[in-house]
């Protein structure tokens, strides 16, 4: 028999990560990881993208794996690992395959009076482990070359069927071990199938259900990418006749051109004529939805009650059944092929929708507001942009934005992390910067926490342009409930970028405190290929969205419920 190519863990471990299509994996290094690094390195198909620390690292790659499926991160023990553990706790709440790989003590120390360095110095070493097993859908340690294969398959094919993260730590004296070779990818490509008998009792009590309604409408959720269903929803959409609406957080999810497209819901906050449409509406189809305290706007807009169906990502719930074991593309699918026209809600639309006044172009020596900077970001967007919204007022900017079809759009409103978007965007960018125009939004406030990582954007020579919006604050939180935490010591933002680009950059930052100067920052920030352009944009303190204060007041009332009287 002729004999396999030698593998290590560390190789096997790169080769998997190959067969799922990862061309890039992000990294700290740390003496527990460094052996591991070498073997990373030996697979010349994956370039090793280096992290400022490991929060970021954990974000660039949840921003790798929302451009690219999958993605992967690599620290060192504890001191590395918990600091990326919120990062991962993001890519849960954002339904994004991360695989955390962090280098481990030596196998030998396990189980002695040893105590070793970045641990919290006690014997036990479980204890990250452990902590792992809570924010990922499968936890792994790895203290032999036998086990490797077996428990790195497991955590890889886990994370790919759950669309979470998983955690494989390796300890630092195994990783370059010879290890048995790796099968064939589909180990840990593979999927369950739904369960035949599932789907069709699901699909035939859909029907049933839809065809009791007059006036559906469909709601798109933000689960929908994860669930791999974008097309088999437009198909249902195309079935129905119906109007179609979209979650904030599924913004770009369903395409904004399409005719049934009738904008965001989200409650009182929606795009003119969405919530009028989903109240007058008999059924709700909720395709993938999260709702929580931000989604329904303080639990104000909340779908439920005998109307409506949810149709989540492996089940499907209505009308007093709940089918588990099925995948929503082949249930949307074969859904689509057996329902009746049901126009009314596109009828109804039709009749009642209005547009938002267009903003009006600001001369340009006025003063730069937040109306005239979103403008001017509308004409930037090409079908092949992606807008990444950060938590605060970005969120309500962004989702206002239209998107041509193809235009794709990037937040995180379940883990609502602030600082997210910078590392976040900078994965995206190693995965996409040649294909795609990549625009950040982010709020001053947020940009103090991950501002390094625009630091890896100059060295690898990213174009991505970033709005920072400096309205010296956490208006936000300002909105909500106000007090002297919200200020915040201001920085020569623009400035930065001097600082960053050292002596072989090329990023560019500029101010803009008018709408001229704005204009002239965009002309030189799409002109600039070479590195990231930070343009900061400086507005007044209460200077926001209109959305952001009704969902404000709303969101800090359901907050500051009292305790239920028993
Ligand atoms: C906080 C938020 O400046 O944006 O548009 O001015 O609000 P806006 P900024 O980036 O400020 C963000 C700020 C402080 N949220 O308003 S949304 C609380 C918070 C969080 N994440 C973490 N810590 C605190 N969301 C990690
Ligand atoms: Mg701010």
């Amino acid at each position: 028999m002729k004999k396999e190519k030698e593998y290590t863990v560390g190789t096997y471990l790169a080769k998997r990560l190959q067969d799922i299509g990862l061309k890039h994996h992000f990294a700290v290094a740390g003496d527990y990881n460094l052996m591991l690094l070498d073997q990373l390195l030996a697979n010349k198909e994956m370039d090793q993208v280096y992290c400022t620390n490991e929060l970021n690292c954990g974000f660039s790659a949840e921003g790798y794996a929302r451009a690219n499926g999958a993605a992967a991160a690599v620290v060192t023990f504890s001191v590395g690992a918990l600091s990326a553990f919120d990062a991962i706790g993001g890519a849960y709440a954002e339904n994004l395959p991360v695989i955390l790989i962090v280098g481990a003590p030596n196998s030998n120390d396990y189980g002695t009076d040893h105590l070793l360095h970045h641990t919290l110095g006690t014997h036990d070493f479980s204890y990250q482990l452990e902590m792992a097993k809570h924010i990922t859908c499968a936890a792994v340690s790895i203290t032999s070359a036998e086990e490797a294969p077996s428990l790195i398959d497991h955590a890889i094919r886990t994370a790919l069927r759950e669309k979470k993260p998983a955690y494989i730590e390796i300890a630092c004296n195994v990783a370059g071990l010879p290890c048995a070779a790796p099968g064939p990818a589909s180990a840990v490509l593979s999927e369950i199938p739904s369960d035949k008998e599932t789907l069709d009792k699901a699909v035939e009590t859909a029907v049933a259900f839809l065809a009791s309604k007059e006036k559906p409408v469909l709601l798109i959720g933000s689960k929908l990418r994860a669930a791999g269903a974008e097309k088999e929803a437009i198909q249902l959409a195309e079935a129905l006749g119906c109007s179609v609406a979209v979650m904030a957080a599924a913004k770009s999810f369903f395409p904004e051109e399409h005719p049934q497209f009738v904008g965001v819901y989200w409650g009182e906050v929606s795009a003119p004529g969405a919530q009028e449409i989903v109240d007058w509406s008999d059924s709700i189809i909720c395709l993938a939805p999260l709702f929580n305290d931000y989604s329904t706007v303080g639990w104000t807009a909340m779908p439920e009650g005998p109307n409506v169906m949810i149709a989540d990502q492996k089940n499907v719930r209505m009308a007093g059944h709940d089918f588990s074991d099925l995948h929503l593309r082949d249930f949307l699918s074969a859904l689509a092929r057996k329902v009746e026209k049901k126009p009314a809600t596109m009828v109804e639309f039709e009749r009642i929708k209005y547009k938002r006044e267009a903003v009006k172009e600001a001369a340009p020596d006025t003063k730069l507001m937040r109306s005239e900077l979103f403008r001017q970001i509308q004409k930037m967007i090409t079908p092949e942009t992606t807008v990444f919204a950060e938590t605060g007022d970005s969120w309500f900017g962004g989702v206002a934005l239209h998107l041509p079809d193809g235009a794709r759009f990037e937040v995180e409103m379940q883990w609502g992390h602030i600082g997210w978007s910078i590392p976040s965007v900078f994965g995206y960018a190693v995965s996409a910067s040649n294909q795609r125009r990549i625009i950040s939004l982010t709020g001053d406030g947020s940009f103090q926490l991950t501002a390094q990582e625009v630091a890896q954007m100059i060295r690898r020579k990213l174009p991505v342009i970033i709005f920072l919006i400096n309205n010296r604050g956490y208006t936000i939180e300002v909105e909500i409930h106000d007090g002297p935490y919200n200020n915040i010591k201001n920085w020569d933002y623009a400035g930065l970028i001097k600082v960053f680009n050292a002596e072989d950059g090329k990023g560019l930052g500029f101010k803009a405190q008018t709408a001229g100067e704005l204009a002239l920052a965009v002309k030189k920030a799409l002109a600039n290929q070479e590195g990231p352009t930070l343009i900061e944009c400086v507005i007044d303190r209460d200077d926001c969205t209109a959305e952001l204060i009704s969902w404000g007041r709303l969101v800090a009332k359901a907050n500051g419920r009292p305790p239920s009287v028993r």
